[in-house]
């Protein structure tokens, strides 16, 4: 009943945050064991604070375009959950950014921050800015601008932007080029994701990536199979999806498959070899069109379409929420699919997922499985933190420590409640456990 209450009067003062709504609603489901185990949440209002932001911010973007046009975007930075250490969350740059998005987005970080096992709260920000299409000086000044407003809300033990879709080394070094100006400091923990010049970590670029496939192998593990020899299936063509193809290559699997916003690459062949940096510059090109890589490599583009019609053994979407309803889960299933992993954060709606895991499919949700990118960040910050910078080899092993950690306390968890080999309710109850005991202990704030 309280799980009830709360969700009913979430959706009531949250009217038309969609996305928001879908990631408490699945949230709260999975915890709910642990809720009836513990009665006193409820006289502590623990939910009602859990679902509410701790602080919101909006503020205008002006910024001056190539052609001498006043631009104007929103900016905003949610700062979520601080109760197990500063906020820390990516920044993403998008023309569909909007608070519904950044909400859910942050409330999900909060407990992905939380099974990293490292002292990080969860937030995220953003501005509905589309950095495609814009030359790189419009992309300094949109930085420069949306910093000149950032800059209040963050530090290094306060609030530590990272980047998202839409940001990577470019931008962050723009936003920390400002960010030092304004303040006159040179802290570089205050952001991460940056170059290694300048405080950036070895292996941070690969790390969601690198971090799905070590989840991966570790759930195939446990089921007594091997990422060698199978057939992989993947959307997007970014940051992630280009970390996961590297590291698949590496295990000995075969990646078919990149998807953009308009259709997908069938590539029968593999993505390998060179074919990988491609990807690089494909990321790089103004135009955000993976026909590019199908025209390069004589391989076909389905216009319109999404991957999941391909047929394989693991499904890994890439790209951004939602990409995938029930209809799209069905191909999934009929497709082969025996293993499902999240690479980008809540691309299936909820009744997808069900469906995935009623017919037989393991699913490593996004909170567990694309932990890796954050939990690198983490790692930046103490190599800021102590001044020094570790090797890539120390980075790689604390990452795979790490990703192993998270598959194995999300199944002691699902077992402690008698749930079998559930990696969603396991993660989640595992991340509420460590956020949610902090909160009783910190007291009413
Ligand atoms: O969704 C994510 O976990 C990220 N975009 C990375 C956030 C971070 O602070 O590195």
């Amino acid at each position: 009943m309280y799980i009830e209450r709360v969700l009913e009067e979430t959706s009531r003062r949250n009217p038309h945050e969609d996305y928001f709504l879908q990631s408490v609603k699945k949230f709260l489901d999975s915890v709910r064991p642990v809720i009836d185990a513990h009665p006193e949440y409820e006289a502590n209002a623990l939910l009602e604070r859990l679902v509410e932001p701790e602080r919101v911010f909006q503020f205008r973007v002006p910024w001056l375009g190539d052609d001498g046009k006043v631009h104007v975007n929103k900016g905003y930075r949610v700062q979520f959950n601080s109760a197990i250490g500063p906020y820390k969350g990516g920044l993403r740059f998008s023309s569909s950014v909007n608070l519904d998005v950044l909400k859910f987005l942050g409330f999900e970080q909060t407990f992905k921050n939380a099974l990293t096992t490292l002292p990080i709260g969860g937030a995220k920000g953003g501005c509905d800015f589309d950095p495609h299409g814009k030359s790189d000086n419009e992309i300094m000044r949109f930085c420069q601008s949306y910093m000149t407003e950032l800059y209040r809300y963050i530090g290094p033990s306060l609030d530590i932007p990272a980047g998202d879709i839409g940001v990577s080394e470019k931008e962050i070094a723009y936003l920390f080029g400002q960010y030092k100006r304004i303040k006159g400091v040179y802290e570089n923990g205050v952001i991460t994701g940056k170059g290694i010049n300048y405080g950036g970590s070895l292996i941070r670029p690969e790390a969601a990536g690198y971090g799905v496939l070590y989840y991966a192998r570790e759930v195939l593990n446990h089921q007594k199979d091997v990422i060698q020899g199978k057939t992989f299936v993947l959307s997007g063509y970014g940051n992630v999806t280009w970390g996961c193809i590297k590291k698949i290559n590496e295990l000995g699997g075969k990646v078919i498959s990149i998807s953009g916003h308009n259709g997908y690459v069938y590539d029968p062949d593999g993505i390998c070899g060179d074919k990988v940096n491609y990807l690089l510059e494909l990321r790089a090109n103004k135009n955000r069109d993976v026909k590019m890589y199908a025209d390069k490599y004589g391989c076909k583009f389905f216009e319109g379409r999404k991957p999941w019609e391909l047929k394989g053994d693991i499904y890994i979407p890439c790209a951004t929420q939602n990409e995938i309803d029930v209809s799209e889960a069905k191909m999934i299933v009929e497709g082969g699919c025996k293993y499902y992993f999240e690479g980008a954060n809540m691309p299936a709606t909820n009744e997808a997922i069900e469906y995935l895991q009623q017919n037989g499919v393991i699913v490593g949700p996004a909170k567990a499985a694309n932990a890796g990118g954050v939990a690198v960040s983490a790692l930046e910050m103490s190599q800021n933190s102590i001044r020094y910078s570790w090797t890539k080899e120390e980075v790689d092993n604390k990452l795979q420590e790490i990703m192993k950690k998270i598959h194995d306390e999300s199944v002691e968890a699902a077992e402690r409640y008698n749930l079998g080999y559930d990696l969603v309710k396991g993660a989640n109850i595992a991340a509420f456990e460590k956020v949610a005991k902090t909160m009783i202990s910190e007291g009413v704030i």
